[in-house]
């Protein structure tokens, strides 16, 4: 076999035949081995896999491997993301079935998978456009709206008024429906919601037990639920009668700023402006254009500060006999808090600009502790911690005391016959809205009576299956849109009713998935005793862009099927890493065109590189590094990586250049290093092979200092492999992968040159160098297993064992001085005792040579620092 150079396009196919036919892969529910549960965040069958799949799955392959070594009953599944929009839209653009186009994608996707040797229980796969999955999703459904966790309410939806249709957020472009061109509308829809409000809390004070994910992942979700602990406090309407509303309650956290009041400002979508908006058109255009805008957060935050008077006054709370007017403003939510706010220009930047806008009173009441009584502010509020100042009763005090105190203050008061001011939590959550008014995706299980109101589907009539008779010729809900589907009998009193036609978000579909995958043939949801075995899984992997929703929804789910009795469990995701994005150089053409990397050939001269096209030869200049994306072209298709060079070494790259958190880089040279190391494994397996054979039968060396080294570092490598899989460091595990083959190499090389000395040490360190690369490279691993004559496949071998013994570096060198010059060392263990030492040093053949047959005169010897012998 040496000599021979490794091909992995013979050998990779070959292997995961071989892993197929035994099944190595496939998960028993039985079996009583410790579980461990690895997951990826499966993809959504957009057609092919990208390079950000290969990176995220091949390291969730290392631990699924080396999970597996260590003797775990490893569950490591993969399945399908399926339903969504841009099904809908290939169907359309294609005129075929989102289902056909869907599953044409999983099989493609699937076969590259397959071809990257992913050690994954295939017998589990799901896909979640298929009714054996979302029937159980409708079931749970049906088990949410029984336990009261399922509600329906009014909701904003995009309109586009020409298509006469819902549009979902992506299609609406700059405020324009997607195919129309019109101008987007808000419109109030009833649509189903899951009350995830209800566990703000809980949602909240179960991350502190997450300690095993990322920091900033649940700084970013803490965020999303945004506690905030403040004040209800009721302005009186001055004069009384003004409206049929007496007072107007607002949300504060800031009731320590109250003598700074300049103006109250409510929601364009308060009642009480759309009762005032009868009588004012000024405010009624300003509450249409607010419609207009929409309500996406990024747009609230970037439109002007804007707002009109109303007419009315309140009583200021603490300054008698002054009022303040009240506003309708853009920049008040309706959904948050009490949709009414006072504004405090001095001390909140959105009421600042507001002020200045309006020529209003920017009275400042907080100054810096260093600052005097004639702190000012000009454009930007001061938010920071300061003293009270400019504010009677509350002078003097710090912002947190000046809170209790205003809140003390307004709890002893009353209006309208009740407490001026109430504490009150708020979170800045919204109950999730599920409701999606398209037709690729789960059924919403409900029936419509006009007798018997809605009533959910009885369970023995799921699934409620998505018709294959579709069309989408018209804008809009091609379920609604269908002739039959949605009319049925009512279940309760046979009446003719109506189903209902809104199918679920996406994001419920893959709320679950991963309790799916423990009993994924069940007949119900899940097994709760499976369940609850496997779960939570223990390393869950995937990208930051989901740090926020998917995860959130999957906790909550968590916890929604936990009162549905389908799980007993809170916590879905026990540890959770965040991987980087991989990243290429982008190329453009002199017309300014984007280039993809496989169009040209770069040559380096010097300390400079120069891009030519490989068709036209034009001149192609080399632009920044960038996150890989169709629309820049700098893309390289695992395909063409597989193909040239095999997966090992594609996954070898992705593992090996930068920590895994961060972005990576992929560069021509990156792969080729990583498929010279390949080959350089590869040689080493054949060298040792022949050594080997050549040694046999011959007497090794016994005092072996050198075999002994070689031990220390394959043991120490073997430790720290171990130890940095389990931390998530791939990177540094390759980094010592790379220097143990370096130590094995050179040790090769002296083998080869004095014979059958160190070669038990190093067959035993090749061997154990295939083991730890097992998980990052499993198809040359397992050639190189099957080369060195080992039984079975590596992929079934234990981790190897580590001598602790060889790990601790306990030997010392000691410098040997004769008449005071140095001549030579030796190296003992650790604080031998002198009498050895000398034993030891006197029968070095150097000292014996020296002395020439006489005995020294004296030898002194400092244990672990020196040896000094006078002669
Ligand atoms: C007076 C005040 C003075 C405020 C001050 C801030 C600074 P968080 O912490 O995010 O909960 N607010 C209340 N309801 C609102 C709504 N529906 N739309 C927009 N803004 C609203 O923010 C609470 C603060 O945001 C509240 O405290 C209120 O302004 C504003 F120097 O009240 B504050
Ligand atoms: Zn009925």
């Amino acid at each position: 076999m040496s000599g021979e150079r490794y091909n992995p396009r013979e050998m990779e196919p070959k292997w995961q035949k071989v892993w197929d036919e035994n099944q190595s892969f496939v998960s028993s529910n039985d079996d009583k081995r410790e579980p461990y549960y690895v997951l990826e965040m499966f993809p959504y069958p957009s057609g092919r896999i990208h390079m950000g799949h290969v990176r995220n799955y091949s390291m969730g392959d290392v631990v699924a491997r080396y999970q597996r070594a260590r003797g775990k009953n490893v569950l490591h599944p993969m399945g399908w993301d399926a339903f969504g929009l841009p099904a809908e839209n290939a169907a359309i653009e294609r005129k075929t079935h989102p289902g056909t186009w869907t599953r044409a994608n999983i099989a493609a996707m699937k076969a590259q998978l397959k071809s990257m040797g992913l050690a994954i229980d295939w017998t589990r796969e799901i896909a979640t456009c298929e009714p054996e999955y979302y029937r159980h999703q409708q079931s749970m459904f049906i088990d949410m709206m029984a336990a009261g966790l399922v509600t329906r309410k009014q909701s904003k939806v995009n309109w586009d008024p020409v298509d006469m249709t819902v549009l979902a957020n992506e299609q609406v472009i700059d405020g324009r429906g997607w195919r129309s061109g019109a101008v987007v509308e808000q419109r109030e829809l009833t649509q189903w919601f899951f009350k995830i409000s209800d566990f703000a809390e809980d949602l909240l004070t179960g991350l502190d037990g997450l300690t095993d994910w990322p920091e900033k992942v649940r700084t970013m979700q803490r965020n999303w639920i945004g506690k905030s602990e403040g004040l209800r406090l009721l302005f009186e309407l001055v004069p009384a009668n003004a409206t049929a509303a007496t007072s107007i309650d607002v949300f504060t956290t800031r009731p320590d700023t109250i003598f700074g009041a300049s103006f109250i400002a409510l929601s364009p979508d308060h009642p009480l402006t759309a009762e005032l908006a009868g009588g004012n058109a000024e405010l009624a255009e300003f509450i249409a254009e607010f419609r207009r805008q929409g309500t996406a957060t990024e747009t609230l935050e970037k439109a002007e500060k804007k707002g009109v008077f109303t007419g009315l006054h309140v009583k200021h709370p603490v300054l008698e006999g002054q009022t303040l007017p009240v506003y309708a403003a853009n920049f008040v939510l309706m959904d948050y808090g009490t949709g009414a706010i006072f504004g405090c220009p001095a001390h909140d930047q959105r009421d600042l600009d507001f002020a200045r806008k309006y020529d209003l009173p920017v009275l400042p009441v907080v100054r810096p502790a260093d600052a005097d009584a004639g702190f000012v502010v000009g454009d930007e509020a001061f938010t920071d911690d300061g003293v009270i100042f400019n504010s009677g009763f509350l002078d003097g005090l710090a912002i947190a005391e000046a809170k209790k105190a205003a809140a003390a203050h307004f709890a002893g008061r009353t209006v309208d016959g009740q407490p001026q001011g109430k504490v009150e939590v708020n979170y800045r959550l919204r109950d999730w809205g599920v409701s999606r008014q398209r037709y690729w995706g789960c059924p919403i299980p409900v029936i419509h009576c006009e007798v018997c109101g809605t009533i959910p589907v009885p369970k023995k009539d799921l699934p409620v299956v998505l018709p294959e008779d579709v069309s989408f010729d018209k804008p809009g809900n091609a379920l609604d849109h269908h002739p039959t589907w949605k009319h049925v009998d009512c279940p309760q009193c046979g009446a003719p009713a109506r189903r209902e036609t809104d199918t679920m978000d996406t994001f419920v579909d893959s709320s679950w998935y991963y309790a799916r995958f423990t009993a994924p043939q069940a007949e119900t949801p899940t097994v709760p005793d499976i369940a609850n075995r496997w779960l939570p899984v223990d390393q869950y992997i995937g990208g930051v862009e989901h740090a926020i929703l998917h995860l959130l929804y999957s906790r909550y789910f968590t916890r929604a099927m936990k009162a549905t009795g389908h799980v007993g469990l809170d916590e879905p995701f026990k540890g959770l890493f965040t991987q980087g994005m991989v990243t290429h150089e982008t190329y453009k053409s002199p017309a300014g065109e984007w280039v993809a990397p496989a169009d040209i050939v770069v040559e380096t001269f010097g300390e400079g590189r120069r891009a030519t096209h490989l068709t036209s030869g034009e001149p192609i200049s080399i632009g920044s590094i960038e996150k890989m994306s169709k629309s820049k072209k700098n893309v390289v298709d695992p395909d063409e990586i597989v193909a040239t060079y095999g997966a090992d070494t594609a996954r070898w790259f992705m593992l090996s250049d930068s920590p895994p958190e961060r972005d990576v880089q992929w560069t021509e040279a990156g792969v080729e290093g990583a498929s010279r190391f390949q080959q350089r494994v590869w040689r080493l397996v054949g060298e040792t092979i022949a050594l080997t054979e050549q040694s046999a039968g011959t007497v090794r060396g016994s005092d072996d200092s050198e075999a002994l080294a070689l031990r220390r570092i394959v043991h120490r490598a073997v430790h720290q492999v171990g130890g940095d899989i389990e931390g998530l460091r791939f990177n540094r595990a390759v980094a010592q992968i790379y220097e143990l083959t370096n130590a094995l190499v050179r040790s090769a090389g002296l083998v080869a040159a004095a014979p059958d000395s160190r070669v038990d040490a190093l067959a035993e360190g090749v061997e154990r160098l295939i083991q730890l690369i097992a998980p990052m490279m499993p198809h040359l691993a397992e050639t190189c297993w099957e080369a060195l004559g080992k039984p079975g496949l590596v992929a079934d071998a234990p981790w190897p064992e580590v001598d602790p013994a060889l790990l601790v570096d306990d030997s010392v060198t000691m410098p040997i001085q004769i008449n005071g010059k140095r001549r030579g060392e030796i190296t003992v263990a650790k604080g031998l005792p002198a009498a050895e030492v000398e034993t030891l040093v006197l029968s070095l053949d150097e000292i014996v040579r020296i002395l020439d047959g006489k005995a020294p005169k004296k030898i002194v010897i400092v244990p672990d620092r020196i040896v000094n012998v006078v002669v």
